[in-house]
């Protein structure tokens, strides 16, 4: 008789297992779906250390909510005698502290590891690019000594994009190169948000913070303030336009003709 319940009871941890793992694949490719990989070399490490913690947590939860599910079925009650009493379990507990223990040092030295790979600082010849939040738009200033425009590399100048609530500006970046945002407020506090890096940074008054990414895909994408600013908040939206290295010099050697007032487009030298 108890060699039929045991039987019968490894059967309902197999059943109760499969259906839940079944469940948190489904679960696991549709986050998958929901957060797709992002267009940074950081995002994808991002994205990767996303996907390791999900399947961690689901395997945890299998176990957990098959172990749960057994327990109630095989163990329901069935009559009024009590079942038996005891107390403590050493081996069970030495595991219930020790594989949670070992599963939260994994996860905290991959999660480290990624940590300081995606937050490695810039290169000085890297292109960098100071965005400004201000209530309620952006703006986007390149530094010309970065885009080999100053004829004194010693001089100090940039190449601003100033974004209005009515018209929001374009943040245009090269492709497969690092750029280094540099992130300050005029007023309070915003936080710049592009979807697509996954990733979002605060600009706070009287502070400057930096990122650095590597886009690796053209094209538009949409970004915004993140941080509630005051009564225009959803107006702070703005382009993300990642294009190929020539069409950058391009469009920066437009702007720098136009910012001037002439027509004649200047050269512009790649760093
Ligand atoms: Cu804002």
């Amino acid at each position: 008789m108890r060699r039929v319940l045991l039987r019968r009871g490894s059967r309902l941890v197999a059943v109760a297992t499969a259906a839940s793992l079944l469940a948190l694949a489904a679960l696991g490719s549709a986050s998958a779906a929901i957060q797709p990989g992002g267009i940074t070399d950081e995002a994808r490490k991002m994205h990767d250390l996303f996907i390791i913690v999900l399947i961690f947590a689901l395997v945890v939860f299998a176990l957990v909510g098959g172990a749960l599910v057994y327990a109630l079925i095989r163990y329901r009650r069935r009559d009024d005698e009590l079942p038996p009493q005891f107390h403590g379990g050493t081996r069970i507990e030495v595991l219930m502290v020790g594989i949670p223990a070992i599963i939260t040092i994994a996860l905290f030295v991959i999660s480290m590891i990624t940590l300081v790979d995606i937050d490695d600082d810039a290169d000085p010849d890297d292109l960098t690019i100071e965005v400004t939040g201000f209530q309620f738009s952006w703006q986007f200033a390149y530094n010309l000594n970065d885009l080999g425009l100053n004829s004194d590399p010693n001089a100090e100048g940039t190449l601003a994009i100033i974004g209005t609530p009515s018209a929001e500006p374009v943040l245009v970046m090269p492709v497969d190169e690092a750029v280094e945002f540099v992130l300050v407020s005029n007023d309070v506090i915003h936080s710049f948000y592009v979807r697509d890096f996954l990733y979002k940074l605060d600009l706070i008054p009287g502070r400057q913070n930096d990122f650095t990414v590597t886009a690796r895909e053209t094209g538009d994408y949409r970004a915004q303030c993140a941080e509630l600013c005051g009564l225009n908040h959803s107006l702070m939206r703005f382009t993300l336009r990642v294009v190929e290295r020539a069409e950058f010099d391009a469009w920066i050697a437009e702007q720098a003709a136009k910012q001037r007032g002439d027509d004649a487009p200047l050269s512009v030298q790649a760093p």
